[in-house]
């Protein structure tokens, strides 16, 4: 934990930092709350790296069992939790704030003793920071995969046609819990037919047929807190030569992004690299999202892999590259893996096959 905390005040200029995005709280200090409309906030000194959060007494145990703070700030219903951070934080100093998560009726709270000007945000540099990951979090990150990927191969081993997508997501579920998991962290999402050009498509009690596309995008929120998201698309019984040519088209656009995938590459041209594949095959205006996003304990975090981002990928990083062509009338692909990008190499969590033959289930 001192690490984190050490990395993050020396990269913020305030004064202070506050944190207040519960996933931000449990990155930092390894307590994992969810507050609800109560009061929950990490304030670190960043001179002299004290550490003081404010949460709700109910949660005591919970906190004091999984973090080390120099001040413990418990709150119960009728108090005016607030009044913690005046006592903390003298009215001269510069604070920093998650622009993105601090709603504003608490800014006006801390503006009835800060001035305006003397607040900044930190979205920027902790964003940063929980993008690089180290080797427990790859570690991790590897265990909530694997999890992820023996509950797909566990499908191949019932017969899909006839049964309602509802149903093959309450059975993906049902095995990665029995692997530890202790939930899906989105979704699942699995999109039969002509659903399956609907990225973000929702599960329902549409029945597999023989010759669908099913598009499962899923994944798992592991025992200790780290999150996976793969998709893979079967297709059922037997597929059309147009299938197939779509299916292998967004397979190579998978593989051109993984392989562009490096160290120091910019990120816009990871998505141009694989975006180029689906582009040239004449199927260009069919893939409508980005090539990929961070993920680690949020399954959407830092790093965004789009066109317009002129970063470099960073060792530490862990992406997904997820290429996808959907056709109203005919229906989707999207292959997507995840990536742990090293200094010399970059490593695919993702084993589950994807070749084109692979994809054929009963
Ligand atoms: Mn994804």
């Amino acid at each position: 934990m001192t690490g984190k905390i050490e990395a993050l005040a020396q990269s913020v200029k305030a004064d202070y930092s506050i944190i207040s995005d519960p996933m931000n709280i449990f990155y930092f200090t390894g307590v994992h709350l969810n507050p609800h409309e109560r009061l929950l906030l990490l304030l670190v000194d960043n001179k002299t790296l004290d550490t003081a959060m404010i949460f709700p007494a109910l949660d005591g145990e919970t906190v004091k069992a999984n973090t080390e703070l120099t001040t413990y700030l418990p709150h119960d219903d009728k108090d005016d939790a607030f009044q913690y951070v005046f006592d903390t934080i003298a009215a001269d100093k510069t604070v920093a704030v998650e622009g993105e998560h601090l709603i504003y009726s608490r800014y006006l709270r801390l503006i009835e003793k800060y001035a305006p000007e003397n607040i900044e945000t930190l979205d920027g540099e902790v964003n940063y920071l929980r993008g690089k990951k180290n080797e427990h979090d790859k570690a991790e990150i590897k265990r909530a995969v694997e999890m992820t990927e023996k509950a797909l191969e566990d499908l191949k081993t019932i017969t899909v046609e006839g049964k309602t997508e509802m149903e093959i997501s309450d059975f993906l579920v049902k095995q990665f819990k029995s692997y530890g998991a202790v939930g899906p962290s989105f979704g699942p999402s699995v999109l039969a037919g002509k659903k399956s050009a609907m990225p973000h498509g929702d599960t329902g009690t549409d029945v597999i047929q023989r010759g669908d596309f099913l598009l499962i995008d899923f994944g798992v929120v592991s025992d200790t807190g780290y999150v996976s998201d793969m998709t893979r698309t079967f297709i059922v019984g037997e597929a059309t030569e147009k299938q197939e040519e779509i299916y292998k088209t967004v397979l190579r656009s998978n593989l051109a992004g993984i392989k562009a995938s490096q160290k120091g590459t910019v990120m816009g041209d990871i998505d141009r690299a694989s975006r180029k594949v689906i582009d040239d095959a004449g199927y260009g205006e069919y893939f409508m999202h980005r090539i990929g996003h961070g993920l680690g304990l949020d399954v959407h975090e830092s790093p965004s892999i789009h066109g317009g981002n002129t970063d470099n990928l960073e060792a530490g990083h862990v992406i997904t590259i997820e290429p996808g062509i959907y056709i109203p009338e005919i229906g989707g692909v999207r292959i997507e893996d995840m990536l742990y990008i090293d200094e010399d190499t970059t490593y695919n969590f993702n084993s589950f096959p994807k070749d084109f033959e692979s994809m054929i289930i009963k």
